[in-house]
Parts: structure tokens; C-alpha cells; sequence
């Protein structure tokens, strides 16, 4: 009998249950797709995140991790699948539900369920619980349940996993201490006890939090536009005070969390959420907004053809969910033209309705503009030539000050830069940019 079942083999089911694994746990991952759990059989993952395939590897090999397609009774039940948002922004808990009723029947008396998706806050006691009180065995009382959601970075999932400091919400205190002692064994981070409704506003918050001072930055970024500053370097000056901390401005948001997780708050909230909301409208309106920019040079013909570089949401991933590349790509096809997405690590397909090559030379071809989204180390050393070489036009967008606008210009290149302003700025020091008039920095 598996001591621990995780439920759901994801960017964050897997590596927890390859790790609980590893720390000497016998682990049953479970998961719909019949690939996934072969490949994991198999002992290989698709999942591309350092150091994952090996800790996989050995989890596997030990002979404590094994995957299904459906649980078996054991101790504790990890839960670890995704909730979305609906394309009207409600949120989507099918997937938790699914799963609190395929544990129903294998649930024992004494055993620990934990759900780790971010969820809107209730949805442990109200939902996962309630699901599973109709076993007759009460939550609390039976069985112990608890909320600890997941902080992992996409890209540093293992280190983050192992280092980073949790938060353990139990609808009971055991509950708490039990999931504690569990997360102990393979966490280094300090572990947090509270209660299941105060770790779910805690894990919403946390996103809430990043995706409002993204905002910030973006207002921030747009007003630099219009004021003929460079907000590159007004933000790395206003960092210098040792209270200030603003992220960094871009194309927009992208990922399954971030521009997901407020809307649970502002549909649970909606009187008390307009900060929240304006956020989530500004993030999604810079793409649309560079677009609106690049188009007001009068330098993309009607029907022309507009080359997005990255579709994965942010750099040095392969993850396309969610893309701000989506929104800037929906917004040019809505203003008649013809768009073509490159990125080098996304694996080449149809991602929300657009094509992703990775094929650089065919996605500039022809192109009467060119608009970086994702701030890949690919893109950092393009060669003007090589922008020359392929495209038609001569204008080159850059939501991330990534590209290297000095010898774009040379090449004869208008650069429309986010964040960079539409009047002169007086030279100040060799680092500042000239900023010519119209929305576009040459
Ligand atoms: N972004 C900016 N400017 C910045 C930072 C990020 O525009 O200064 C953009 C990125 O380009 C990307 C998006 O925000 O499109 C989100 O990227 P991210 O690196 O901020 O976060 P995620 O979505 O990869 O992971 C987040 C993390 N949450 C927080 O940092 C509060 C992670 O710790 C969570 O575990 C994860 O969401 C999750 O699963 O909830």
C-alpha cells in the first residue's frame, strides 16, 4: 500500500512526488493521462525543469514512486491539480472536484488529505471536504484535511520546492502538524502552521500581490511614455531607496497562476476588488498597446505582417500557457494583419488558436515589423543584419528594452521600445537614450 498518493502529475505533482519519494515515502502518482503516467513508469518526464529528470529518475528507480491512473488506499492524499478560470474569469474547480470524489472510495478512517491547488478561499472545507464527508466519515473528526498550496517558480521548480519557506493551513491543528511533519521531509524552508481559510487567502494573495505591482510598473512604464522619460533607468533610480522595490514593466502578464488567481478573489469579492481588477485590465492592454504604438508609425501597410518573438510567457522557459504574446497576437489579427509567433523553446504548434515556430528566419521573413515579447537569451545577441536579411519593413517593437536598439538604429531600424517616452529627453550621461517624437525612440 502507497503511504502518500499525489494526485495529479503536473509542473507541481510531479517533482512533490518525486521528492517525497526520494525522501523515503511510498508514493503512488496519479493522473488521467494515460502518457503521462507510462512515461513516468518509464521513469521520464516530459516536463523540461532542472534537475526534475533526475530526481525522477531516482524516484522511480528506488522503487517508491509508481503512477496510475486512479487512487489506492493509503495514508495521505496530495492534491495537486489545476484550477483555472473560465474565459468569462469564474473559476473553474472541476479538476479538485474530480479528484476529491475519485479519493471518496479509497478514503480511510485516519487518513490526511492535503490540497495544494490554488483555490478560492473555502474550497478545502466547502468543496474537498464536503465531497468527501458524504463517505460519512467527517473531516476533523475521521479524517484530518488541510490546505498548503504550493510556491514554486516555474523554471527553478526543484530548488524552489526544497528551499522555500510553506505555509500549512490545517481545518484542524492536527491536520497541520501531520502535513508538517510530511513536508519536513524533504523541505529546508521554514514551515508555517495555520489555519485552511488563512493559507488560501495567503497563496491568492501572493500572486495578487506580484500581479498588481506588475500593474504598478506598466502604469508606471506608460506614463514614461507619454512623458518622454526612459522608465528603465527612472526605475533603477527609484529602486535605490531602500523601500522601493518596482518590478519590471513588459508586454503583460502571462503563466496559469498570476493572471489567474486575482480574478478568485475578485469574483469571491467583486465589491471590494476594483484595485484588483484595474490591475488585471492594465496588464492586459500592454500588448495591445505596443501594437496600437507600432501601428501609429504608419509603418505597417494594410494586411502587412507582424513577427512576434517568444511565446512562452516569460523568458527561458518552454511554456506557452497564457502568453501575453496571445493578446498582442489577437489584437494585430483584429487590425488586419497578418501575424507569424517564433520561439526558440516552446515546442512548435497551436497554442490558444496561434501557430509557434521555431523557425526565426521564416517567422521574420517578409515582415513589415517585428515586436519582442519574451526576453529569451536567444534574442539578446540578433544581429541587426540578421533582422535586415529577413524582414521587409524596418520597425522593431521591444516590450522588454531587450534588443540592441543602438545598432538597430544604425541599420537604418525605427525601435518603438516600452517604457521609452514620445518627447526628446535631454542627454544626460552616455547610458540615456536619445527619444525622438511620435511614440517611437530611433
Ligand atoms: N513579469 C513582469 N515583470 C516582472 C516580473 C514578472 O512582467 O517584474 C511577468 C513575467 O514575464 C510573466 C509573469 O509576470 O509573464 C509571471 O511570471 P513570474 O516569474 O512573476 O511568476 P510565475 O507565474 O512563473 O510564478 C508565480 C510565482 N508567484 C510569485 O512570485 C508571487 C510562484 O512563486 C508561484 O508558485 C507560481 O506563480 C504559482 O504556481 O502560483
Amino acid at each position: 500500500m502507497a503511504e502518500i498518493c499525489v494526485l495529479g502529475l503536473g509542473y507541481v505533482g510531479l517533482p512533490t512526488a518525486s521528492l517525497l519519494a526520494t525522501s523515503g515515502f511510498q508514493v503512488l502518482g496519479v493522473d488521467i493521462n494515460r502518457e503521462v503516467v507510462a512515461s513516468l513508469n518509464a521513469g521520464k518526464t516530459v516536463l523540461k525543469e532542472v534537475g526534475l529528470d533526475a530526481v525522477v529518475r531516482q524516484a522511480v528507480a528506488s522503487g517508491n514512486l509508481t503512477a496510475s491512473t486512479a487512487p489506492e488506499p493509503s495514508d495521505t492524499f496530495v492534491i495537486c491539480v489545476p484550477t483555472p478560470t473560465t474565459p468569462e474569469h469564474g473559476v473553474d474547480l472541476e479538476a479538485v472536484k474530480s479528484v476529491a470524489k475519485a479519493i471518496a472510495p479509497v478514503l480511510r478512517r485516519g487518513n490526511l488529505v492535503i490540497l495544494e491547488s490554488t483555490s478560492p478561499i473555502g474550497t478545502t472545507r466547502d468543496v474537498v471536504g464536503k465531497i468527501l464527508a458524504r463517505t460519512g466519515m467527517r473531516p476533523g473528526a475521521d479524517f484530518d484535511l488541510c490546505y498548503c498550496p504550493e510556491r514554486v517558480l516555474p523554471g527553478n521548480t526543484i530548488h524552489e520546492l526544497v528551499n522555500n519557506s510553506r505555509v500549512v493551513g490545517g481545518c484542524t491543528p492536527q491536520a497541520a502538524l501531520r502535513a508538517k511533519a510530511m513536508y519536513e521531509r524533504f523541505c529546508r524552508g521554514s514551515i508555517a502552521i495555520a489555519d485552511d481559510l488563512t493559507a488560501e487567502l495567503c497563496k491568492l494573495m501572493e500572486n495578487t500581490y506580484r500581479d498588481v505591482n506588475i500593474a504598478v510598473a506598466n502604469v508606471f512604464a506608460r506614463i514614461a511614455e507619454e512623458s518622454g522619460v526612459d522608465i528603465w533607468q527612472a526605475i533603477s533610480l527609484a529602486n535605490l531607496h531602500p523601500r522601493v522595490n518596482i518590478l519590471s514593466p513588459g508586454p503583460g502578464v502571462g503563466g496559469h497562476c498570476i493572471p489567474v488567481d486575482p480574478w478568485f478573489l475578485i469574483e469571491q469579492h467583486p465589491q471590494l476588488t476594483g484595485l484588483l481588477r484595474a490591475a488585471r485590465e492594465v496588464n492586459d492592454t500592454q500588448g495591445p498597446r505596443m501594437l496600437a504604438r507600432l501601428v501609429g508609425t504608419s509603418m505597417i501597410p494594410r494586411g502587412g505582417k507582424l513577427a512576434i518573438l517568444g511565446a512562452a510567457y516569460k523568458a527561458e522557459i518552454d511554456d506557452p500557457r497564457e502568453s501575453p504574446a496571445y493578446l498582442l497576437a489577437a489584437a494585430a489579427i483584429g487590425a488586419g494583419l497578418e501575424v507569424a509567433i517564433h520561439d526558440p523553446l516552446v515546442e512548435p504548434g497551436t497554442y490558444h488558436g496561434h501557430d509557434v515556430s521555431n523557425d526565426l528566419g521564416a517567422t521574420l521573413d517578409g515582415a513589415d515589423a517585428a515586436v519582442l515579447v519574451t526576453e529569451h537569451s536567444a534574442y539578446r545577441t540578433l544581429s541587426s543584419r540578421f533582422f535586415s536579411r529577413h524582414m521587409r519593413g524596418r520597425l522593431i517593437g521591444d516590450c522588454r528594452n531587450w534588443l540592441n536598439h543602438q545598432a538597430l538604429r544604425l541599420a537604418g531600424f525605427t525601435v518603438v521600445r516600452l517604457g521609452a517616452g514620445e518627447v526628446a529627453t535631454p542627454a544626460l550621461g552616455g547610458e540615456i537614450p536619445v527619444v525622438a517624437f511620435g511614440g517611437v525612440a530611433t
